[in-house]
């Protein structure tokens, strides 16, 4: 079918739902002339605030905070009652805005969408409802909401039950009255928290039913202060402007203070504040390793414990309370008005359903293993499919007849939370993969609908009609949402962000936890590069600028950002004295790494003179240990035995073993071959007198990091060649293998990765003549014999000019049949696997440097039998 013969769809748009993000998509869609249609499933619209009517249901975010942006206006018509308002007064607030704006009109209520189906000849979307509508459209938004779809109950015999049933997800417009009633409630998360006290106000009797305990802070709920909404009405453009490239969609600084850098006193003190405080963005912000260190979390947790058994008055009770199998706040935590306090009230118990477990509901209440309760009412507060139950409850079918539900069997996939492979034209709105549920969904919307709006615009003027994102550009999302995850404590949790509370669903990581300013940058990056990942397609032709917006591991795109930030001098332009004081400033700066046993600092003689080394020993038992000489990076030109000390403890730690970290003479004083003298010098050294160091002689393997991987390479080699000393494994990190400098990689990533190219020739040159760089004792890679080398774990990073260097020696050691693990490190740069609890994400590749070493040695102790 060509363009022309295309068949018109009925509408340009097909909006699901007519909550918060409906509501904008109306304003947008229809002051830019698109004719649409919004089906909502409720009678009325609100989302939301339409369906969770429950008592003491109020929004988390403060109300100032939670709202649209778009209408600058609103302060004339408009006035929040409460720092956190009630369910009532948002739903009148998003009437307000709809009968403002005249958006009801474009309204189809009491219509649930029940099947989208993309025509691929007529590039249009098919919508049925179940009222029968059979409309067409250009494109579909699904602004279903992320807790929209109420989970099962999982408890039998609800049906048997003769007394009134509640589910907070679905509560009655009318009036629900529990003076003088016996109440269970089931579910203590966010909706069982605000209900409770509410409840146990009328009812003569409440028990409630939790199986998890929750982290909640008090609201300290009450009028807006007068001074804050001076503040913000004197200068609202920056305030919302501030809330958008905050982290969580709030005007908020991101915490760079970690939290064991400042004195116990002063953390009680900030904890104590953020309980004050009470909003749940500032509690989780009070150390930027609170959701990404366990020890931090886990100092935090005990704060908000303390607070519980404070409150509390039977101990059993606040035990009971206190949450201790995740860490805080990677559940959804809570904002409260007098909960813990409510367990006080003598009509008010506490059944731990994990030591008591619910067998039934009966005719007349709930059955635990041990006890009959009667009751008048269950509440049921048990949560939704969150995040996608509400997108794939609708049959939507893309390219192929390909059913969403199936395609994300194993998890959702998406390109930037907004888009599908194979769906094309369609949008999801704060779906999977983005911010969402982790930051201020009014700001969340915003940015989304804004999003859709300027790519519709895109299509229409370039000629366009059909976008839909490309595998590559998928895949690469789905694993920087992942690997954004995988540097936190979140995935820690059984919670609802990674699925954990619906039996069957796939244990996924659902939002995009780096937070609303960074997921806004790859959102406005994406545009800027031609929509990068989408192809695009039309009268235009079509146009794919296909790639990955996020390459990078994210906390180390964050240390790179900050670098640049800085402007700082490059230590090329710098005379070498200059370059060596600004490498040890910022070697300064850094956190300090794990605590080892014991820290020893000598001198050993090297070729020309003594070299100073450190002795790392292990803080386990004592007694005799492997040793690892470890050759620490600089380019042969900085640094020293000292300079590496955070990533020599952790290998010391994770190794078990005594980390020896011997210095070599630098250059340009000491040119080539001063460096490969003394590093031989002190490995012999060191084996000579490993009995005296507390090692196990003849457990002695080699590491190092940069030139001093290269070097530890080039001991091996030399080890094996002069009879000894006997090396049984190298751990190389990043390793100098080669002199020519001619590999695709010191092209790819010349520049912005750390280390540039430019600064590997200055240290190069300093070094070594040209005519020496293909001397196998500078360039291991230039050895005619790599065969009968000690086992090799050869580890490199994908944005380092070094790396296919690096690439091709743990392939020639494999050639040469060395047993070589070779770790390509995904996202990491030549120096970012070092810096210990900097780079969280380089931790898993530290733990394996280990695990290869203490297998070395293992191998050794017990030497398999021989054949
Ligand atoms: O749901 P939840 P929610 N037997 O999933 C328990 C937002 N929200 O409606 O943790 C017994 O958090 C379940 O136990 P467990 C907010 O983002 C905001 O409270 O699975 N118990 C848990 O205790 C929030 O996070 C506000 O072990 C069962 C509870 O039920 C999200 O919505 C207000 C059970 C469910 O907690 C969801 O909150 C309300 C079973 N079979 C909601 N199944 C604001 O303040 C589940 N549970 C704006």
């Amino acid at each position: 079918m060509t363009e022309t013969d295309r068949p018109e769809p009925d509408v340009d748009v097909v909006v699901v739902g007519a909550g918060i993000a409906g509501l904008y998509l109306i304003y947008r869609l229809s002051r830019a002339g698109y004719r649409l249609r919004v089906f909502e499933a409720a009678d009325d619209l609100g989302g939301t605030w339409y369906w969770n009517r429950y008592p003491g249901a109020r929004v988390d975010v403060p109300s100032i905070d939670y709202m649209y942006s778009f209408d600058p206006d609103w302060q004339r018509d408009w006035q929040w009652s409460e720092k956190y308002a009630r369910q009532p007064e948002i739903l009148r607030y998003l009437n307000h805005v709809a009968d403002k704006h005249d958006l009801r009109r474009h309204l189809t209520f009491s219509t649930r969408v029940r099947q989208a189906g993309w025509d691929d000849d007529a590039s249009l979307w098919r919508v049925r409802t179940d009222r029968g509508d059979d409309v067409t459209a250009r494109f579909v938004v699904m602004a279903t909401g992320c807790l929209s779809v109420p989970k099962q109950t999982e408890i039998d015999g609800l049906e048997r039950f003769t007394g009134e049933v509640y589910f907070t997800s679905r509560w009655p417009h009318d009036p629900v009255d529990f003076t003088g009633k016996r109440v269970a409630v089931i579910g203590t998360g966010s909706s069982g928290v605000q209900s409770i006290p509410i409840i146990a106000q009328e009812a003569r009797q409440v028990v409630v039913f939790q199986r998890t305990p929750t982290f909640s802070i008090p609201a300290h709920n009450g009028q807006l202060s007068p001074e804050r909404l001076a503040q913000f009405a004197a200068n609202e453009a920056d305030y919302r402007s501030a809330a958008r490239m905050s982290p969580g969609g709030i005007p908020m600084e991101r915490s760079i203070t970690p939290t064991f850098s400042v004195t116990e006193t002063e953390r009680e003190q900030r904890y104590e504040r953020a309980w004050e405080i009470g909003e749940l963005f500032e509690a989780i912000n009070v150390y930027a390793d609170v959701m990404s260190n366990p020890a931090a979390n886990h100092e935090f947790a005990e704060f908000f414990r303390n607070k519980i058994r404070a409150i509390v008055d039977d101990p059993q009770t606040a035990t009971d309370l206190c949450p201790t199998d995740y860490p805080v706040a990677t559940k959804r935590p809570c904002l409260d008005t007098n909960y813990y306090a409510t367990y006080n009230l003598p009509h008010v118990r506490l059944v731990n359903i994990r030591k008591h477990p619910i067998r039934q509901v009966t005719e007349t209440g709930i059955d635990t293993t041990d006890e009959s309760f009667t009751f008048d009412a269950i509440v049921f507060a048990t949560g939704f499919d969150a995040v996608t139950g509400a997108i794939t409850e609708v049959d939507i079918r893309g390219r192929n007849g390909l059913a969403l539900k199936d395609k994300w069997a194993n998890g959702p996939q998406t390109y930037l939370g907004l888009t599908t492979a194979g769906f094309p034209n369609l949008f999801l709105i704060t779906g999977p993969g983005s911010p969402s549920v982790l930051s201020n969904m009014a700001v969340s919307i915003e940015q989304h609908v804004d999003w859709v709006l300027d790519c519709l615009g895109h299509l229409c003027a370039r000629g366009f009609a059909v976008i839909e994102p490309t595998e590559t550009a998928e895949t690469g999302w789905t694993q920087h949402v992942s690997d954004c995850a995988d540097i936190t404590l979140f995935p820690a949790a059984n919670s609802w962000y990674m699925g954990a509370n619906v039996p069957g669903k796939p244990r996924v990581f659902l939002p995009y936890c780096a937070g609303v300013d960074f997921y806004r940058a790859s959102c406005d990056e994406v545009v800027a590069h031609d929509y990068l990942g989408f192809t695009l397609s039309g009268r235009g032709g079509t146009e794919c600028n296909d790639g990955v917006v996020r390459r990078l591991q994210p906390d180390v795109e964050m240390v790179l950002n900050r670098m640049a930030a800085m402007n700082l001098p490059t230590m090329e332009s710098m005379p070498v004295e200059d370059a060596r004081a600004f490498y040890n400033q910022m070697s300064a700066v850094r956190p300090p790494g794990p605590d080892v046993g014991e820290i020893v600092d000598g001198t050993l003689p090297g070729t020309s003179g003594a070299l100073a080394y450190r002795l790392y020993r292990p803080p386990t038992t004592p007694g005799p240990r492997p040793i690892i000489v470890y050759f620490h990076g600089g380019g042969w030109v900085v640094g020293d035995a000292i300079s590496d000390d955070p990533l020599c403890r952790d290998l010391c730690v994770r190794s078990d073993a005594i980390v020896i970290s011997a210095d070599y003479r630098h250059a340009p004083e000491h040119r080539f071959p001063a460096a490969v003298d003394d590093a031989m010098a002190a490995v012999r050294w060191v084996a000579d007198n490993a009995e005296a160091l507390g090692g196990i002689p003849g457990l002695l393997a080699v590491c190092g990091w940069n030139a001093g991987g290269g070097l530890a390479a080039v001991v091996c080699r030399l080890a094996r060649d002069m009879g000894g000393p006997n090396i049984i494994g190298q751990a190389l990190l990043t390793p100098s293998t080669d002199g020519d400098m001619a590999r695709a990689s010191f092209t790819d990533n010349a520049d912005g990765y750390g280390l540039t190219t430019a600064l590997v020739r200055w240290l190069y040159d300093h070094y070594i003549d040209i005519a020496d760089r293909r001397d196998p004792r500078f360039a291991p890679l230039r050895a005619t014999d790599l065969s009968g080398l000690p086992p090799a774990i050869v580890v490199t990073a994908e944005f380092d000019p070094v790396r296919d260097d690096g690439d091709a020696y743990a392939i020639a050691l494999e050639a040469a049949g060395v047993p070589t693990e070779h770790v390509r490190a995904r996202g990491h740069t030549h120096k970012s696997v070092t810096m210990v609890d900097v780079a969280i994400s380089g931790a898993p590749v530290r733990a394996r440097i280990a695990k290869a070493l203490r297998q070395f040695f293992a191998a050794t102790r017990t030497p398999e039998p021989a054949s």
